[in-house]
């Protein structure tokens, strides 16, 4: 993607999948930092297409407390939704940039971008979003989407409007990892999936992971999906995530990763998520998902 090319927004204000409220509000406060006039300025033609229309808490009926997949319904369905839609954005030749939200919403976006057309994906997060309703700690549906895309879960969501399993496991790489379930973690070390930890990261370097990473992601594929979860940053510079975890990667790392995406050329959609804006400062981790977003979309210092 380049400048001059068209780049199609579509905000995804749910929450259903997190476990405490507030990513509902992370697409007004990104395009709040200005993301539209500033990949505007990158040279980029920007459409808005406002927000999916999504349900609210408030509005829908509670699941049981000891419920394994906490809105399944309502989420299987936003998902399908959004899949159609973000299909239709890449058949109009625009890279989708999806605003979240909650993770969950990737089922939906990744799976409409490769609909029809086979990609990698590469997934960044503190987390691996590898559970099932059988390994999840929690009931929360946004620790699933990656163990969904690739095939594994519960038929209301591996078996929705979307092409599922979206990805081949040997093309889909997750990085920065550093919080895993232990049942997650053994589905993970079972799994042909790339993963990429903060120990690795440490030991070799952003830029060393990020090259092995582009290499998995692109080979054999059309280009790829990019996944980006706030929380990967460290809660310091990020602090407004539903889910920190300590001992992150540096804005700087993140900048660096997003730089080495721009130069491969590559980059087919991409989501930003996890953005919870009651529990940020000022509107920092908006402003730095902006940022990195146009990193991502080619913007350089000189
Ligand atoms: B996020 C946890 N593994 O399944 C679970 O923010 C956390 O999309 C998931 O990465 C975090 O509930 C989901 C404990
Ligand atoms: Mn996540
Ligand atoms: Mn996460
Ligand atoms: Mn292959």
């Amino acid at each position: 993607m380049s400048s001059g090319s068209q780049i199609a927004i579509l905000g995804v204000p749910i929450d259903l999948g997190a476990g405490r409220r507030g990513v509902d509000m992370g697409p007004s406060a990104i395009r709040y930092a200005g993301l539209s006039r500033r990949l505007g300025e990158l040279g980029y033609q920007v459409v808005d297409f406002g927000n999916l229309t999504v349900p609210m808490v408030e509005t829908t009926p509670p699941p049981p407390p000891d419920s394994r997949l906490r809105y399944l319904e309502p989420i299987a369905d936003m998902c399908g939704r959004l899949a159609r839609q973000v299909a239709d954005i890449v058949q109009q030749g625009m890279l989708p940039l999806i605003l979240g939200g909650d993770h969950s919403l990737t089922i939906g976006s990744a799976s409409g971008s490769a609909r029809q057309r086979r990609l990698g994906l590469i997934w960044i997060d503190a987390h691996a979003d590898f559970n099932d309703e059988h390994t999840t700690p929690s009931g929360n549906i946004h620790g699933m989407p990656l163990a969904v895309l690739t095939g594994r879960g519960h038929p209301t969501l591996t078996g929705f409007a979307g092409r599922i399993p979206a990805f081949d496991p040997a093309h889909v790489v997750l990085i920065a990892v550093r919080d895993l379930d232990p049942l997650e973690r053994e589905a993970l070390r079972a799994s042909p999936i790339t993963v990429f930890t903060m120990h690795e990261i440490d030991r070799c370097g952003m830029a060393t992971v990020m090259e092995r990473a582009l290499a998995i992601a692109t080979t054999g594929t059309e280009g790829f999906h990019l996944s980006f979860d706030l929380d990967v940053v460290d809660p310091r510079e990020a602090p407004g995530v539903g889910t920190p975890v300590s001992s992150g990667i540096s804005a700087r790392e993140s900048h660096l990763a997003m730089e080495l995406i721009a130069e491969s050329g590559a980059l087919r959609s991409l989501d930003v998520v996890e953005v919870n804006p009651i529990l940020d400062e000022r509107n920092a981790t908006a402003q730095l998902a902006v940022d990195l977003v146009l990193s991502a979309l080619g913007k350089r210092i000189l």
